[in-house]
């Protein structure tokens, strides 16, 4: 089970409120208070919880079966608000810029991202354009070596925007279908990570049509709100094709799936859910609502 410390936590807690003679009014402001303490966020456990009260005014059935489906339906519809935009995702060549501070497990996810791709018979190409961290490069080559992926690497310390001309002038001269580019989470020297950022991107579309490109952030699950914080700092700037949320297997608040979609409305593509090259999964909104309760 992906997201069993979620649905321990979360659905311990959310059976415990039934039980005792409790006034179906009362349920639904524990069940709020619930959602609350799951990192759900204050706004949107209210809005869940409005809805449940409206929903149940017409329900003659308010059993814990009847208050639980309609909890779940929802937190689902709530999910589901966001608008997920295909063209990308299907077309023939793509490149994806994975981004996101040091430890979320980009070079990780980009590891994932390319075993799935490769799975799916797709020709992969990594780019280890993380040439500030020490260690960074070999881990990605590593990954590849191991995935028999091919894997651009540059100097340690050298310049990121070299790698990435490199490797992007390869998958355009080339019959690869996926280029991924891992990026530094933090720099060494006082160079401001956007500005680098920026210059990536722009080398890259020297040989990639822009309209080819994607941005994925990574968020480590178990930061819970702070995640968030590190979306919008990163939005200021580049924006944001969509997130990957990783480690959700080690965290106890899945609330912040919510918070995520309700306050950046990115749409998550991928989830994190351990540390093997196959413990990833596409996001499913429903999938995840009816695992956790
Ligand atoms: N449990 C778990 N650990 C993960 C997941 N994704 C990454 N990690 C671990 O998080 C740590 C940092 O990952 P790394 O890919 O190096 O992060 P980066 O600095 O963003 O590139 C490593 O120990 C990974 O094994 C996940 O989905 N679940
Ligand atoms: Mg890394």
């Amino acid at each position: 089970m992906f997201f069993s410390k979620i649905k321990e936590s979360f659905s311990t807690r959310i059976n415990s409120i039934f039980g005792s003679n409790k006034e179906t009014d009362q349920i639904i402001d524990e069940i709020e208070e619930t959602l609350v303490c799951a990192d759900i966020g204050i706004e949107t456990s209210m809005e869940i919880c409005d809805n449940l009260r409206k929903k149940l005014k017409s329900e003659k059935d308010k059993s814990e079966e009847t208050i639980k489906r309609l909890l779940r339906e929802e937190m689902i519809n709530i999910l589901n608000i966001q608008e997920t935009d295909t063209a990308k995702d299907n077309s023939d060549k793509r490149c994806i810029l994975v981004v996101g501070v040091n430890g979320v497990g980009k070079t990780t996810s980009i590891a994932k991202l390319a075993n799935m791709y490769k799975n799916k018979g797709k020709r992969v190409l990594l780019v280890a354009g993380d040439t500030f961290r020490a260690g960074a490069i070999e881990q990605l080559q590593i990954w590849a070596d191991r995935l028999g992926i091919n894997c651009i690497t540059g100097k340690e310390g050298a310049d990121p925007s070299s790698v990435m001309f490199e490797g992007s002038k390869l998958f355009k001269d080339s019959d690869y279908d996926i280029l991924i580019c891992d990026t530094a989470g933090r720099l060494h020297n006082k160079k401001n990570l956007m500005d680098e950022l920026d210059k990536m991107k722009r080398t890259i579309e020297k040989n990639i049509n822009k309209d080819m490109i994607e941005v994925y952030m990574v968020l480590d699950s178990t930061t819970g709100q702070n995640g968030i914080l590190q979306v919008k700092s990163f939005y200021e700037r580049t924006s944001i094709d969509g997130l990957i949320l990783t480690k959700l297997d080690s965290t106890s608040k899945g609330g912040v799936v919510f918070s995520i979609l309700k306050e950046l409305n990115i749409p998550i593509k991928y989830i994190g859910t351990g540390e093997k090259a196959e413990d990833i999964a596409e996001f499913n909104a429903k999938e995840f609502v009816e695992s956790i309760i």
